[in-house]
């Protein structure tokens, strides 16, 4: 059974309120004797009052069936239950506290806690699941050492682990046995782990520049041994990089990955123990593809890396989450992109930003990157916190230079090491390493929403000028009308028609290209211009603004071809493209044809052609905007005119281009499948080509080719892919035959999951409903409901969208489950209701329906209260 979660009206807390913490409990001894139903419990506390007497210890407490309580070896009965937590009063001012609770981690579908993920134990404590094991002060400022004793059945969980060292061992009676293990790097509580089950291992050896001899282990289901490499080669390749990149060393004598199917989202940070979402560890040519692959090298680093950035140094409250996220994220950003293709990296998270973020920031839940108020923490893991949070970071990278960055992340942890801290402390660090002011920029970390910033230009022959007009203005968002002027890197280039780059001069003197933007208004004169330049603006995205300025197309078609940095001239392809997506949505509103001048497919054309550029460049430049992206452009969004529009745009290149296409995509077989990033870049760009050729005569041939050729999982779906979008005869035959191979194998299934998600065929929904009877389909698995649900809702516009509200039904009918199992991926599945304002009338009052219906739910989590009450505040 279910647990229900709470009845009562959630309440919020807010960042002002931060108050330490009465009590600290410096070490934490916990014994676990694992039962499926009635695992028990017994944490033992030394704890220490820190304020004055008689203040009661409360702690968080969550779905526990309490057992006893003593106090320095003495039964205590002086203490009340609340409905989260426990009150004990009369304390003396130090003590050792037991508390023995039971809990059934069978039961636990929210998968917080421990829970049961196939056949083995494991825990997911961030944000407040500690609370939902033991009584605790659950909070990311209390640091405590842990020693953590595990029993469980021999047979059964042969490997029992968590954070740390392993200490101790040994046998019982009745086929059990015990592991001991101690960490002696006091940390908060969201940072245990533990899992109990039976795996194969990968085992590899990795030795810190200092010396220190690092066990590796990897821990996948029995079986799965040969997915597990290239997740030991990245965690390899994360332990070098931090120490090349940031002087940052591994601290101690062993590392742990496991594995699990049932995960809410990506992987756990744990000290010494991250437990991974079986998707970013496992892979291998047949089951995996490149941008999986990528996938698993971005987040083992990520989590690797946060050992310094969020574990040696934790969070004060969890209103700071980006202080360790957003560092994070740029973190692991940095070392894709050291490793792999750097522009390409930039392009794709700049698309997260323009796309999902800015929606996010649009919408009600719109928050700075570090919060005010909160109902649900785990509501604010959000693409706001992570990703803008690390612009943040990055615009700091790009104000200080590297060095000076460096020397802040120095001081940083010369300060904060073993502590728990703020993004004050940070920026703080930052400041006073670079001798750079960032009063202004401070205010990132409290505005939320998106500055859009306006340029206008003007070139003054007589005076052999360029004037530069910038102004800044951020609109109003939900929950925070006032908006002040922030610090905002902006970085330009000027070149003359021979695509040279004019030096910068203002005054008499050389001006950097990187211009501090910290008015509502600034005007920058720049002398020695002696001709009409043409200029590129907010270079690598330098910070994460909507720009608006009044490109020609042939400024656009030069910044294509001449711009020196690749992310330059792939944005003024996005510009180029932006301008007739929407000049042809409002001609088709009109009821005029599609229109698109020659010159912009023959730039297009000249870009396929550029044999100097990376494949995978180029693949890139010739993705257009998702129709999610699009659609934020619009006040209110016409999907299906967008959905005609970009099909359109998409044929058009296709049969312009073809024969290009066509002998590209011949040019570029490969004899063996290896995971190089020249590989993957030539497969990168052979795939694009498919996409197009898909929308011509030769596309089902060659899809189905391809299909059957194919020996590696990133041409199979490519070419599946391929035919789902363009609704290809083939489909059908290699939809059936891909299910038959790979119906033992849900994670391989998701892949096929998200194309069904993503079926553009009109009965779209009616294959996703018998989808969920498939065999490899499970509601409570979160992976597989957001590659089946989540695709269709948030990635199929037109048919979630049905005016017929048969999609918004569908959502409810998902969610009203998912908030009694599954509160917290139900959450995550909600996100397309809040966006209803921005739909036309009909559908907004659909929406708005469905979303009251959910309001009035007896059991409503806390996790959809928020945000449903937040979308329907008028
Ligand atoms: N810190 C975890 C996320 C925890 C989410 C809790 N709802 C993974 C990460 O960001 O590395
Ligand atoms: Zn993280």
């Amino acid at each position: 059974m279910a647990e229900q979660p709470t009845t009562t009206q959630p309440t919020a807390k807010y960042r002002a309120d931060y108050l330490s913490p009465d009590y600290t409990i410096t070490d934490i001894s916990l014994e676990f004797d694992l039962h499926d139903t009635e695992t028990k419990v017994v944490a033992v506390n030394k704890v220490q009052r820190l304020s004055t007497e008689g203040a009661p210890l409360v702690l968080d407490g969550d779905s526990l069936k309490l057992v006893r309580v003593e106090v320095d070896g003495q039964s205590w009965t002086d203490f009340s239950e609340g409905e989260s937590s426990l009150t004990i009063n009369n304390l003396p001012e130090q003590c050792e506290l037991l508390i023995e609770t039971e809990i059934n981690p069978e039961a636990n579908t929210l998968l917080e806690g421990l829970y049961k993920s196939g056949g083995a134990y494991c825990t997911q404590c961030e944000a407040e699941g500690f609370r939902r094991i033991t009584f605790y002060l659950d909070r990311p400022d209390v640091l405590a050492r842990f020693t953590t004793k595990v029993i469980a059945d021999k047979t059964q969980y042969p490997f029992l682990l968590s954070n740390g060292n392993r200490v101790d061992a040994g046998e019982l009676e009745n086929g059990r046995h015990w592991v001991q293990w101690q960490d002696p790097f006091p940390k908060p509580s969201y940072l245990f782990a533990l899992v109990a089950g039976d795996f194969d291992v990968l085992r590899d050896k990795y030795t810190t520049v200092s010396g220190r001899e690092v066990e590796l282990e990897i821990f996948v289901d029995k079986g799965n041994l040969d997915r597990a490499d290239y997740a030991m080669t990245s965690l390899i390749n994360s332990m070098k990089w931090d120490e090349e990149r940031f002087g940052l060393e591994y601290d101690l004598d062993i590392y742990m990955i496991v594995a699990v199917d049932f995960f809410n989202m990506g992987a756990m940070e744990n000290k010494g123990l991250n437990v991974f979402n079986s998707k970013f560890v496992l892979a291998n040519p047949s089951t995996a593809t490149d941008t999986d692959y990528q996938g698993i090298e971005a987040v083992i680093g990520h989590e690797y890396f946060h050992n310094w950035t969020g574990n040696r140094v934790t969070c004060r409250d969890w209103f700071q989450l980006s202080l360790k996220e957003g560092l994070t994220v740029f973190r692991d950003q940095e070392f894709s992109s050291d490793l792999g293709s750097r522009p390409v990296n930039r392009i794709n998270n700049v698309r997260i930003m323009r796309g999902p973020q800015f929606a996010e920031d649009r919408g009600p839940m719109s928050h700075p990157i570090r919060p005010e108020k909160v109902i649900e923490m785990n509501n604010f893991y959000t693409l706001t916190v992570y990703e803008k949070g690390s612009e943040v970071i990055r615009m700091m990278h790009t104000l200080l230079g590297e060095e000076n960055f460096q020397s802040g992340m120095k001081l940083y942890f010369e300060r904060h090491d073993g502590t728990a801290a703020t993004c004050d402390d940070f920026v703080q660090a930052m400041e006073d390493a670079s001798g750079i002011s960032l009063e202004r920029f401070r205010r990132w970390y409290s505005q939320s929403g998106t500055p859009v910033v306006k340029v206008d230009t003007e070139y003054l022959p007589e005076q052999k000028r360029y004037r530069v007009t910038i102004k800044q203005h951020t609109p109003e968002t939900a929950g925070q009308k006032e908006k002040l002027p922030l610090h905002i890197p902006f970085d330009i280039e000027l070149y003359n028609k021979q695509g040279e780059v004019i030096s910068l001069q203002c005054n008499g003197k050389p001006v950097h290209h990187v211009l501090d933007i910290t008015e509502a208004e600034q005007v920058f004169e720049f002398e020695n211009v002696v001709e009409q330049p043409i200029i590129s603006m907010l270079r690598e995205f330098s910070a994460p603004v909507i720009l608006e300025y009044d490109y020609s197309d042939e400024e656009l078609v030069f910044l294509m071809v001449n711009a020196r940095n690749e992310f330059a001239r792939w944005d003024a392809g996005q510009i180029l493209l932006a301008k007739y997506i929407k000049l042809n949505v409002s001609r088709l509103q009109q009821g005029e044809g599609f229109e698109l001048p020659s010159s912009v497919v023959d730039a297009f054309r000249g870009v396929l052609l550029d044999e100097n550029l990376d494949p995978a460049f180029i693949a890139e430049m010739l993705t257009l905007p998702s129709e999610n992206e699009i659609a934020g452009w619009y006040k209110t969004v016409d999907v299906d005119a967008i959905h005609t529009v970009v099909g359109e745009l998409e044929s058009v290149f296709a049969n312009e281009m073809a024969d290009e296409f066509s002998a590209i995509y011949h040019t570029l077989t490969q004899d063996s499948y290896t995971i190089e990033h020249a590989a993957m870049a030539k497969r990168s760009l052979r795939n694009t080509c498919l996409a197009y050729l898909a929308n011509t005569e030769q596309g089902n041939e060659l899809a189905s080719k391809q299909y059957t050729d194919s020996d590696n999982m990133t041409d199979t779906m490519a070419a599946m892919a391929a035919a789902n979008s363009a609704e290809l005869s083939c489909r059908e035959n290699q939809m059936s035959d891909f299910s038959e191979k790979w119906t033992h194998d849900g994670l391989v299934m998701d892949k096929w999951f998200m194309l069904q998600g993503k079926n553009p065929a009109d009965n779209a929904l009616e294959n996703v409903r018998a989808t969920m009877s498939h065999a490899a389909f499970d509601i409570k698995n979160p992976n597989r409901t957001r590659s089946l649900v989540a695709s269709f809702c948030a990635n199929n516009p037109v048919h979630f969208h049905a005016k017929d509200g048969s999609g918004y039904a569908f959502l409810t009918e998902i969610l009203t489950v998912l908030n009694s199992s599954n509160p917290q991926v139900a959450s995550r599945l909600i996100e397309p209701f809040l966006k209803y304002r921005q739909y036309d009338e009909q559908r907004q009052s659909l929406m708005r329906a469905e979303l009251e219906k959910l309001a009035a739910l007896d059991n409503l989590a806390k996790d959809l209260f928020e945000k449903i009450q937040k979308a329907l505040e008028l």
